[in-house]
């Protein structure tokens, strides 16, 4: 029922977009993609055997998640993978490596390109066939299925009764198990990971002022507007000058994280879906777009966002919160502690003196904060291997959460202690970057790793640890990673380009009263006019099958 709902959207949305814009082979795309929505709806369901146990070894020995994979003696797996990108630390022989190696009960035969040239040293390999190892570290990410398609990489999912520990992490995480899902049903990769809901671009604001303003940090944008009337009009930094203060310090390419939201855009990720899975074009909204460019627009003319807004850059900022010039910043999270409470010039280590994060701005839509999708380096089995079962179970076992916690936290002892609560924390050692770099510390050069929020917190102000797990409900998940046919990255490599030069260009001219917004509706017919309602058609039918996987 649901399906055939979705294939008739996605047919009435080929249809729409062929009688208005003339663009390109929509339909064919359309119906390309409901064939393989509905082979995949069929296959998705591969997870399911992940209760049932492996097969034995020779002498008997089931790998059931921990070590070691298999009891036989002198089994060996070839693994093509990159060095270090710190270029004086041997990933092979850091003890973090070596010991889930050793663990894992077969020796490893390393074949390690530069991390600097991994890309272009391990494409040509892969395209022409000349990859001699059991697992392999792709050089991207695979978005248009070329290696899948080309056959370089068994599907895991027929090893799943291999793979305890993978199946239970993908069925702890479906927007990555639907990512990751290919077109023909299979899941080919194991990921490794980046954080994706902590540490994301925030909102800050110099807590000092706002205590002069009298007041807590904005949640609406007109609270929003009237801070930084205040903040214009007010000696804030106490110099007897009431001219010299830059209400906010924004780059211009932070100003769709910080505003979108609040007009329901999601202009970080472009395009977005609703409830009822129907794609659409942030920066073609009619409605929202015109409105929140009629705000930017609105700041501009009353001297709020300054006239430089769009050449602003990062040192720029830091230079003007060194001299306590400006109350307001949007960055990641990261410049929170790191490079703008540090450079204030009366920051004691304490939020009540710093550039502090917090919630998003709302408007006629509720604020948040958009993430990032977390998929990072991706491992596969050849599907030449000769063994292809215990590449499977070694892949297995490295994104085990015992090896997680050694890539994330190292060796219990020397690296790490657990106090009397079970927290972990860094010894004085372990906090010395250098040699816990040499330990092998997240070795997502190697093996699946997923970064973690407990290391990141440990780098940062206590306050701000604390800031980030309370920002962390407002982020929500990015426009999905999603694999792409061969026709489909044609249609969108063809058109995005210009398409989105059309967007900035125009944003900047409508913000900045160059173009005025009586003329957006010809801006919408413009962008329409280079087919995006091609590049739509496509997104549409990628979303369907991620949608799809997802359930
Ligand atoms: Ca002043």
């Amino acid at each position: 029922m649901k399906r055939k709902k979705l294939l008739a959207l996605t047919l009435v949305a080929a249809i729409a977009v062929g009688a208005v814009t003339g663009c390109g082979s929509s339909s064919d795309t359309g119906s390309t993609s409901t064939d393989t929505q509905t082979a995949q709806t069929e296959t998705a369901t591969s997870g399911d055997a992940a209760q049932t146990t492996g097969q034995a070894d020779s002498t008997g020995y089931v790998y059931e998640g921990t070590a070691p994979i298999t009891q036989e003696e002198g089994k060996s797996l070839k693994i093509l993978a990159e060095t270090s990108n710190y270029s004086n630390v041997d990933i092979a022989s850091a003890r973090i490596v070596t010991t889930v190696v050793e663990q894992s009960g077969v020796d490893v035969e390393w074949q390690l390109l530069d991390y600097n040239s991994y890309q272009d040293a391990a494409t040509p390999m892969l395209t022409s066939g000349n990859v001699d190892a059991d697992i392999v570290l792709l050089p991207d990410q695979d978005t248009n299925q070329t290696y899948i398609k080309s056959g370089l990489f068994a599907p895991l999912d027929e090893h799943f009764d291999s793979m305890p520990n993978f199946t239970a992490w993908l069925e702890a995480n479906p927007v990555i198990k639907a990512e990751i899902t290919a077109e023909d049903g299979h899941i080919y990769y194991v990921p490794g990971t980046n954080v994706g809901k902590d540490y994301q671009p925030c909102l800050m604001y110099n807590q000092v002022w706002l205590d002069k303003a009298g007041v807590e940090a904005p949640e609406t944008l007109d609270e929003f507007v009237e801070l930084l009337r205040y903040f214009k009009e007010n000696d804030m930094n106490d110099n007897g000058d009431t001219t010299d203060e830059i209400p906010m310090s924004i780059m211009s390419a932070f100003l769709p994280y910080m505003f979108g939201p609040a007009f329901g855009l999601d202009l970080v990720s472009g395009f977005q879906a609703d409830e009822a899975g129907n794609v659409t074009y942030a920066y073609a909204d009619s409605v929202n777009y015109k409105n929140y460019l009629e705000f930017l627009n609105g700041l501009y003319e009353e001297g709020l966002l300054e006239v430089e807004y769009t050449s602003l850059d990062r040192d720029q900022v830091i230079a003007r919160i060194s001299n306590d010039l400006t109350g307001v910043a949007y960055d990641f999270s990261w410049a929170m502690s790191m490079m703008y409470s540090n450079v204030l010039p009366y920051y004691d280590g304490t939020a009540a003196t710093a550039f502090v994060g917090a919630k998003p701005l709302s408007g006629d839509y509720e604020g948040y904060y958009v993430g990032r999708v977390e998929l990072g380096n991706m491992f596969g089995v050849s599907s030449s291997s000769s063994d292809i079962d215990l590449a499977c179970k070694f892949l297995d076992y490295a994104m085990s959460d015992a090896c997680q916690e050694l890539y994330q936290w190292g060796i219990l002892g020397e690296s790490y202690e657990v106090d009397d609560s079970g927290n972990k924390y860094f010894t004085e050692q372990g906090q010395d970057n250098d040699w816990l770099q040499q330990l092998g510390i997240n070795p997502s050069f190697v093996f699946p790793a997923q970064q973690s929020v407990e290391a990141t917190d440990i780098l940062v102000a206590d306050w701000h640890a604390e800031c980030n797990a309370e920002l962390r409900q407002y982020v929500v998940d990015p426009w999905p990673f999603i694999y792409s046919t061969t026709d489909e990255s044609d249609v969108v490599n063809t058109y995005m380009t210009d398409i989105q030069t059309l967007v900035d260009e125009n944003a900047t001219a409508f913000v900045t009263g160059n173009r005025s917004l009586d003329e957006f509706d010809t801006y919408i017919n413009e962008l329409n006019a280079i087919c995006l309602g091609d590049v739509l058609t496509v997104k549409q039918a990628q979303y369907d099958r991620y949608k799809a996987a997802l359930e």
